[in-house]
């Protein structure tokens, strides 16, 4: 059994499409932690560490963000502050200029057990920054995740399409291959 620690229902449901497909347990707690001003991997690692020790059990955090290129890998670290604050409108006009659209969502996934060293899964995605908001699915930054090869944005994707390619998925997958050979 794992406990994934988290306060986005997204990332619940998402998290639940994927471990369905594999033979782990996954149960979800909002505890709360306080993510340090830091790197995604910094942050994962310490609120996989925090949460290990307070709940004394297996548990995965994770730590995502969207970094566009022309922004220097803005919002970033900051995804979460600035999805609340500047929303997609701000970042759509911030690129109103912009002939490079590139942008990528990072997921870092955070996992410790009870006396074992904390470890990190990366998952990346390309795409690029949409010119309008596009979809009413997913959430956060999806409707203006535009992925080429599909035509489509992350917004316009059920959560059983968004996790073929997801960021998360790629670093679910990753961890959760990690696991099953341990
Ligand atoms: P927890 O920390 O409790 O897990 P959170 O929503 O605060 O939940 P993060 O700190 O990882 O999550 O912040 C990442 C932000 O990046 C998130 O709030 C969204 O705004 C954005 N984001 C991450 N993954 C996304 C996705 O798949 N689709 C759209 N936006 C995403």
């Amino acid at each position: 059994m794992i406990t994934f620690i988290t306060g986005n229902k997204h990332k619940v449901e998402e998290a639940v499409n994927i471990f369905k497909d594999y033979d782990i347990k996954l149960e979800h707690i909002d505890l709360g932690y306080c993510e340090p001003q830091g790197t995604l991997e910094e942050v994962a690692i310490s609120g996989a560490k925090y949460a290990c020790r307070k709940l004394n059990k297996p548990v995965i955090v994770e730590d995502a963000g969207l970094f566009i290129r022309a922004l220097k890998d803005f919002p970033g670290t900051y995804s979460s502050y600035v999805q609340d604050t500047l929303g997609n409108t701000g970042i759509l006009k911030l690129l109103e200029d912009a002939d490079d659209r590139y942008a990528e969502f990072r997921s870092v996934i955070g996992y410790c057990a009870p006396n074992s060293e904390p470890k990190i899964f990366l998952g990346k995605v390309s795409g690029e920054i949409a010119l309008s908001e596009k979809g009413n699915l997913g959430f956060a930054f999806d409707p203006i995740f535009y992925v080429p090869d599909l035509d489509k944005t992350f917004g316009e994707l059920t959560t059983e399409e968004k996790n073929q390619f997801s960021h998360r998925k790629n670093s679910l997958e990753k961890f959760i291959k990690w696991y099953s050979k341990e």
